[in-house]
């Protein structure tokens, strides 16, 4: 089912569909070809009624964020589009009528944490590392960080973690609720594909109620839209261009507040 993909693989397994996140030598870092390949691989699986439960998986990393370096280039009067385009994205993918599993090991930072919170659940393998640390960059996160975290893990956590920028452990994300349960990172895809299977054998029409319920409870819409709007404003800093530069570069950023 690969359909010449460059920066994803797709396959199915019986009544899972499953897509790989395949960019290794940027650690999985989302780019605007990834990101349109992933949409386009969701409505696919969605529109396919043999398939029942998805996942969503990287290689030895989930995936480190949005690409800096793309993102670098695109001028700060383009990025509110930008960024709402990435919006729509996750936004389909958390509102898909099949339940989405998330099976994680080594980095899932940034945009690649919030790919990870877009999905209903959170497998991780003892290798997994999970962060948001735009504020490293000057920036907030920009892809739901900033509405899906707190609402998982409680406004306290999610604060500290954006804040902060820290790196949690697989077992640390586990204890937050940010992982549903860790394993052996060879075991990861099996304990993966038992949890969808499992859902693949109920009705799926119950499934999907309850997922539609429990999300609308979420009320996320508002919060989502201010976030990129916020999101635009920052990209607009001089602290913002410090920030990437002193990624790019190697080297410790110094933040003035401007
Ligand atoms: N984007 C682009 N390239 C990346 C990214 C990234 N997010 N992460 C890693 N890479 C690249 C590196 O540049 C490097 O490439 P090269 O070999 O050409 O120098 C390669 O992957 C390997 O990475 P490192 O050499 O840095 O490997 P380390 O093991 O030393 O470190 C880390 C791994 C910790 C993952 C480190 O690479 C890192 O900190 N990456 C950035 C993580 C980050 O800040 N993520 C957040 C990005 S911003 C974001 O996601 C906002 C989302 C919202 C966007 C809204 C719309 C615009």
């Amino acid at each position: 089912m690969n359909t010449g993909n460059e920066h994803i693989k797709v396959e199915k397994k019986k009544e899972i569909g499953i897509i790989t996140l395949n960019r290794p030598e940027a650690r999985n870092a989302l780019n605007r070809k990834m990101i349109q390949e992933l949409g386009d691989a969701l409505t696919a699986l969605e529109n396919d009624p043999q398939i029942r439960s998805i996942i969503i998986a990287g290689n030895k990393d989930f995936c480190a964020g949005a690409d800096i370096k793309e993102m670098n280039a695109i001028k700060p009067e383009e990025i509110e589009t930008f960024c709402r385009w990435g919006h729509k994205v996750f936004d389909q993918l958390e509102g898909m009528g099949k339940p989405v599993i998330a099976a994680i090991t080594g980095f899932a930072l940034g945009g690649g944490c919030e790919l990870a919170l877009a999905c209903d659940i959170r497998i991780a393998g003892e290798s997994a590392k999970f962060g948001q640390p735009e504020v490293n960059l000057g920036l907030i996160p920009g892809f739901g960080g900033t509405q899906r975290l707190s609402r998982l893990v409680g406004v306290g956590k999610a604060k500290e973690m954006i804040f902060t920028g820290e790196i949690l452990s697989a077992k640390e994300a586990e204890s937050i609720g940010l992982a549903n349960r860790v394993v052996k990172d060879e075991e990861l895809m099996v304990k993966a594909e038992e949890i969808a299977q499992s859902i693949a054998q109920k009705s799926p029409l119950a499934v999907k109620m309850a997922k539609t319920l429990i999300n609308e409870n979420q009320e996320i819409e508002e919060g989502l839209e201010k976030e990129i709007a916020l999101f635009a404003k920052c990209f607009a800093t001089q602290d913002r261009m410090e920030g990437i530069n002193a990624f790019l570069g190697k080297r410790k950023p110094v933040f003035k507040g401007i």
